[in-house]
């Protein structure tokens, strides 16, 4: 079976850019692949953290996976920082890695565009994303579109050691959606939707109200038309929320346009919403029974003991290949 790796940062509550373009994928490809989910948390302390906050995060993300259907029996579930190879890969891959590269994904460069100085962690991060992948040789990495830069650098880094010191690493390749890749904002079409955004009207959290649902789709940026058709271009706002509507439904985007020809953005939002809260609704049931339950830190500790030994494996190897330690 073809390993599958992938994780989520625990930054905020998961929203349905996450579930839609990176989450439902890992269910999914739990029936025929190996796979490997995890909070990535050392990711999140590019940003400044509050302890306790971050700590229970972790546990919101955990138990969120469950919930959504990940299967810790068949898929291993664990906690990045319970696992040091991690930090050890990252840091013989940092040294591989080249600053003009790092200086060029777009994520850095929005996250620090602002500050007359970032944290190096943020400007590394990618190469850190790029151990996590290959520290397990993963053959598929589900994510969404915002990520296709550093799938590609993570790729660069494998071929790149793989021509230094041999075989070293599986070359991955990313997983990604045809609806669902790339959530939008809901007050700000043109900015992908995020857990950390100031406003919490632009996106919609897998644990959110019905309330909170209904009034942010209802607040949701359109524009002045009146017409449900799909055209990133002019219309990105109704663009995105036909993307959204699609995604969760299954249908064509060019089939939900034609139910709402000539009927205003009205009944058209007033549908989305039934169909979100139904897809949130049975996850919330779930993870009310799992997020505070002994269970949820039991399935942790076997998961970081499960992905500890895949990657003590490639840490040795790697150690070897390039020439470290005495014995
Ligand atoms: N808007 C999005 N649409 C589709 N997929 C998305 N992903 C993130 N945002 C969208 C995918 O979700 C997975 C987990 O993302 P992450 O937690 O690692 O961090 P992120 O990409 O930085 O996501 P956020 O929500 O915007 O978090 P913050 O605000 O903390 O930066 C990834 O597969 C990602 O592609």
């Amino acid at each position: 079976m073809k390993r599958v790796f992938s994780g989520v940062q625990p930054t905020g509550n998961i929203h349905i850019g996450n579930y839609l373009g990176a989450l439902k994928q890992f269910v999914e490809l739990q029936e025929d692949h190996d796979c490997i989910y995890c909070i990535v948390d050392m990711h999140s302390i590019t940003m400044p953290q509050d302890p306790k906050e971050l700590k229970q995060h972790i546990l919101d993300v955990a138990a969120l996976y469950l919930s959504i259907g990940i299967d810790p029996k068949r898929s291993i579930v664990f906690v990045q920082s319970d696992v040091p190879g991690h930090a050890e890969l990252s840091w013989i891959l940092t040294c591989n890695a080249y600053t003009g590269e790092l200086s060029r994904m777009t994520q850095f460069k929005q996250k620090s565009k602002d500050k007359e100085s970032a944290p190096a962690g943020l400007f590394c991060y990618p190469v850190l994303m790029a151990a996590d992948i290959l520290l397990y040789d993963t053959d598929v990495v589900p994510v969404g579109n915002d990520q296709k830069q550093h799938i590609e650098l993570t790729r660069d880094l494998a071929v790149r050691m793989n021509g230094k010191y041999g075989n070293m690493f599986v070359v991955p390749d990313g997983r990604f959606l045809k609806s669902g890749a790339r959530v939008m904002a809901l007050d700000d079409p043109t900015s992908k939707m995020s857990k950390s955004a100031p406003n919490a009207f632009s996106r919609i959290s897998l644990l959110d109200t019905p309330e909170k649902i209904k009034k942010s789709i209802m607040k949701a940026t359109t524009d002045s038309e009146g017409e449900v058709r799909f055209d990133i271009e002019n219309k990105p706002g109704v663009s995105n929320l036909l993307n959204i509507y699609s995604a969760f439904s299954g249908r064509d985007v060019e089939d939900i346009a034609a139910q709402y020809a000539g009927s205003g953005y009205g009944a058209f939002k007033k549908d989305l919403v039934e169909i979100t809260v139904d897809a949130v609704t049975p996850i919330q049931q779930k993870y009310e029974e799992i997020r505070q339950s002994q269970e949820l830190l039991d399935i942790l500790k076997d998961g970081a003991e499960r992905a500890g030994a895949i990657s003590e494996k490639t840490v040795k190897r790697v150690k070897d290949m390039i020439g470290f330690g005495a014995c």
